[in-house]
């Protein structure tokens, strides 16, 4: 309170000082227009052109330097590469093409600056150079929205070929379930009127249906490396979206409809521990926890990277919180623990 009232009589004094400015200027005999800019004016406003363009350069240049570390590491999927080769790509023709229409925007306005006594020259138009500087977008846009198309149809092509894995996500206000199909790798039918907490019914699992007595449920998703897992979203109560970075994955979850994503993961979670860019960012973020611990703060503990899977529309006061841990291994580490979980039958309650 005492910083907004600070403010605002610093405000206040500034506009007084400013009219008073005002005040005697309009009180002076004019000898001169000084509001009309002259000579010296528009060869300053031209060198100004000049030094901005360096800065909106630096400030490229500096954001590139210092953050591209805070980017993903490499992905961890079948499709990831496909999809960041076209980020990068997207980026290298946005950067190119800023770098040299600033430099022409800018210099333009410096070499033909206002001065006393030139004249503009009147230029109706030019057929060729319209032609050229409509045609080049063109085709790098349709270029680049045909490629953006091709891949979102390989990367949202939902089979059931090469006998994928077949997991729901299922999201509600605020945290992540995961239920596997069991030994038949089919999920039991089931709907939120269902859920039943008394008898730990907790996804509203259909139970007439056989299907589902052997599913699994869990609250850490563990994926065998180099299967494919077709997922099906579902959401209890409002839109969230099941986002997983390290794989280039998401997908909203949509109260009362079932929606999928497929991928491949391709890098163990133990791999990516070893990964260059995982190992600085565990060490940067480490330092960062010890400076934390040194002053008793809380969440300082030493970090270990894992694969997340995390919400990704502002569903409520604590999603920031919402995620899951996942885990991807080999098969047999994957087959020895899904042997270690109970079916859905064997944790309900019998009905009375
Ligand atoms: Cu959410």
């Amino acid at each position: 309170m005492t910083a907004l009232l600070t403010l605002t009589v610093l405000v206040l004094v500034a506009i007084a000082i400013w009219q008073m400015t005002k005040i005697f200027e309009l009180s002076q005999l004019k000898t001169e227009k000084a509001e009309i800019a002259n000579d010296t004016d528009n060869k300053y406003n031209g060198y100004l052109l000049f030094a901005f363009l360096i800065f909106i350069y630096g400030i490229t240049i500096f954001s590139f330097a210092k953050y591209t570390k805070v980017l993903l590491p490499e992905a961890s999927s079948a499709h990831g590469g496909e999809y960041d080769q076209l980020m990068w790509v997207s980026f290298a023709i946005i950067f190119f093409v800023q770098f040299i229409t600033q430099a022409l925007l800018h210099y333009f306005g410096y070499k033909y600056r206002g001065e006393e006594g030139k004249k503009a020259l009147f230029y109706a138009d030019n057929d060729r150079l319209e032609f050229i500087w409509t045609i080049i977008p063109v085709v790098v846009l349709a270029g680049l929205i045909l490629w953006g198309l091709y891949t979102w149809t390989n990367i949202m092509d939902v089979n059931d070929e090469d006998d994928p894995l077949i997991v729901e996500l299922y999201a509600q206000q605020f945290n992540w379930t995961a239920r596997y199909g069991g030994d038949d790798n089919v999920l039991g039918d089931a709907s939120v009127r269902l859920i039943d907490i008394d008898r730990a019914n907790v996804l509203g699992l259909d139970e007439s249906d056989p299907n589902g007595d052997d599913d699994v449920i869990v609250k850490e998703l563990h994926l065998p490396v180099g299967r494919k897992v077709n997922f099906k979203m579902r959401s209890q109560d409002v839109l969230h979206s099941a986002y997983m970075p390290h794989f280039r994955a998401q997908m909203n979850c949509v109260p009362g409809m079932i929606t999928q994503f497929s991928f491949t993961p391709t890098v163990t979670t133990e791999e990516m521990r070893l990964n260059p860019d995982v190992v600085e960012k565990v060490k940067r973020t480490n330092a960062i926890r010890a400076e934390w611990a040194a002053e008793g703060r809380p969440n300082s503990d030493p970090w270990e990277f894992d694969y997340v899977l995390l919400c990704n529309k502002i569903c409520g006061k604590s999603h920031y919180n919402m995620q899951m841990k996942i885990i991807v291994e080999t098969e047999e580490e994957f087959n020895k623990w899904m042997a270690e979980q109970t079916t859905f039958k064997q944790t309900v309650a019998p009905a009375e």
